[in-house]
């Protein structure tokens, strides 16, 4: 009962305020008092200047974007869903000049030279319009989520007839530290649906997170369809850790997950490890297999029992069909071959097969990324190296001129428990509570030179976790100081501060149906939607 006369309130409201609109166009509603600087926005922005009032957001408001340049409509588009989502408002997005309008957020795309990084971007907020200046979509993409996450969750509703979501007035200038800010997914020790992944990628798209590296294939599971050999997926997917039933994505499947992260303007970065983690493969086609023993499909945990046979054409034919069938649908310039863990191949065996792997995913046009141990290889300058383990590598890829991606352990890695309570992870490496997730720089770790770091990314190993639920658990809110360590400048990183920032990300998470591990180091916000799942219980 109570919704229906809120419901009729409104409508009647509506009404009543569309036609007091109409006589008193352009009158300024009195806003409250805001501080910009004091919105919880993670990751932080490199520069704010609050101007302490605020854009009324309301049924008034329409989005209006560059037209010429390519990708902003679709950025316009994609802010009016996701506000559609939040505060259930429909903005229009270019349509031609209503006589309703009278505030407007401009997508502008700018030449400035304030804004040579891609994807840097200035929000100006005033009390009539809002204006979202980036050189590119993609850096018009970043702003538009500092928007989202700008625009309150609930209503005011005693400024005027209409609801207003007031936007907290001023000025952000903003650019991330490392051009490369990822997370990856072991899809391979479990399978994940294409559902699942989706919502993980919108998930880090919210947090400018610009790559999604994917572990496709390990000893327990061979995940992505190859036309050319069909066994991979028909034999090696069929098993995943605990023997449950894996599964494996269709060339068609990865395409869309392609299309739906590029639309996020995030990259994926395609993993198949090897020589080493081979298990499926081999067990798929026998050939392929250099350890000397019958492969058999394996459903455990134990790692670095198997590789490749390094010695023979036919496996680098095998592997030239993969990496080309695969490249060919990724539109990102990445193609990581693992690497990792290699134990039962012959070091003179690793340093010949990666060699000889390199020049394939050259060939095929993609810069290689391998975990640390590649850098042993005679590895080319334009290769990348992931440091997960091992210092001495990674100085020997910076000895080699390689980049590095900052990924380590003990600091990164999203399947450490939280702590020994912790019913998901594992804990090889540390224990990783909130806190120590956050409080580090990537910039220091290990006095690798800045020039050499080519960004940040926390990899989640999927060992211990096999649903969306599990996968959320470790990932949140780990993930999202990940996010800040790979954007925001040190200076602006301080545990305190973002502690109660994070707290505030609760009632986007609760909404989102994501379920975060609620670490008792963060004072969470109650939000309306945890609110109504108690009412409703
Ligand atoms: C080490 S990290 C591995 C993975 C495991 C992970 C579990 C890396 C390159 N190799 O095979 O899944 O530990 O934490």
């Amino acid at each position: 009962m109570k919704t229906i006369v809120t419901r009729m309130l409104f409508f009647t409201s509506a009404i009543l305020a569309f036609i007091a609109c109409q006589e008193e166009k352009k009158q300024r509603i009195p806003m409250p008092e805001t501080n910009l600087a004091n919105v919880s926005l993670i990751p932080k922005p490199v520069r704010t200047i609050p101007t302490n009032s605020a854009f009324a957001l309301d049924q008034f408001t329409a989005i209006y974007t560059s037209k010429s340049a390519s990708g902003f409509e679709e950025v316009g588009k994609f802010l009016a869903d996701k506000l559609k989502s939040k505060i259930n408002l429909d903005i229009p997005v270019n349509t031609e000049t209503q006589n309703t309008v009278e505030r407007v957020i401009y997508i502008n795309q700018s030449d400035s030279l304030d804004l040579t990084d891609p994807e840097a971007y200035q929000l100006y907020i005033n009390q009539d319009s809002i204006i979202l200046n980036a050189n590119t979509a993609e850096g018009a993409f970043r702003g538009i989520q500092t928007l989202r996450q700008l625009v309150p969750e609930v209503s005011n509703d005693t400024l005027a007839e209409q609801k207003i979501w007031p936007v907290p007035s001023g000025k952000i200038t903003d650019n991330p530290a490392f051009s490369y800010r990822g997370s990856m997914l072991d899809v391979a020790r479990h399978f994940f649906s294409v559902a699942d992944v989706k919502k993980y990628i919108d998930l880090l798209s919210y947090y400018k997170i610009n790559v999604f590296h994917l572990h496709l294939s390990d000893d327990q599971g061979w995940r992505i369809e190859i036309k050319s050999w069909p066994k991979l997926t028909e034999v090696g997917g069929s098993t995943e850790v605990g023997g449950e039933a894996g599964g494996f994505y269709t060339q068609e499947d990865f395409k869309e997950i392609v299309r739906y992260a590029e639309k996020r303007y995030m990259t994926i970065i395609p993993e198949v490890d090897m020589p080493g983690h081979t298990n499926a493969a081999s067990v798929s086609y026998p050939f392929l297999n250099g350890n000397g023993k019958t492969p058999k499909l394996y459903e455990g945990m134990r790692v670095g029992f198997s590789t490749f046979d390094t010695r023979k054409d036919t496996v680098y034919a095998f592997i030239d069909d993969v990496v080309r069938e695969i490249s060919n649908m990724t539109p990102g310039p990445y193609f990581h071959i693992g690497g990792d863990e290699s134990h039962v191949t012959k070091k003179k065996d690793y340093i010949y097969f990666v060699n000889k792997v390199e020049k394939i995913v050259q060939k095929h046009g993609k810069r290689m990324i391998g975990w640390d141990e590649v850098a042993i290889a005679d590895v080319d300058s334009t290769s990348i190296s992931q440091w997960w383990a091992s210092e001495e590598n990674a100085k020997k890829a910076v000895e080699k001129g390689m980049q590095v991606i900052i990924s380590p352990a003990k600091k990164a890695y999203l399947d450490m428990q939280y702590d020994t309570l912790s019913p998901l992870g594992l804990h090889w490496a540390a224990y990783i509570p909130v806190d120590t997730a956050y409080v580090w720089s990537p910039e220091e770790y290990g006095g690798i030179p800045m020039e050499n770091i080519l960004g940040v990314e926390a990899p989640l190993w999927s060992e211990t976790i096999s649903n969306i639920d599990e996968l959320e658990y470790l990932a949140f809110p780990r993930m999202i100081g990940y996010s800040e360590l790979s954007w925001s400048i040190p200076e602006n990183r301080d545990w305190e501060d973002y502690k109660t920032r994070l707290a505030d990300q609760a009632p986007f998470l609760d909404r989102m149906n994501v379920k975060y591990y609620p670490s008792p180091l963060i004072d969470w916000k109650k939000s309306k939607y945890s609110y109504e799942t108690i009412e409703k219980d």
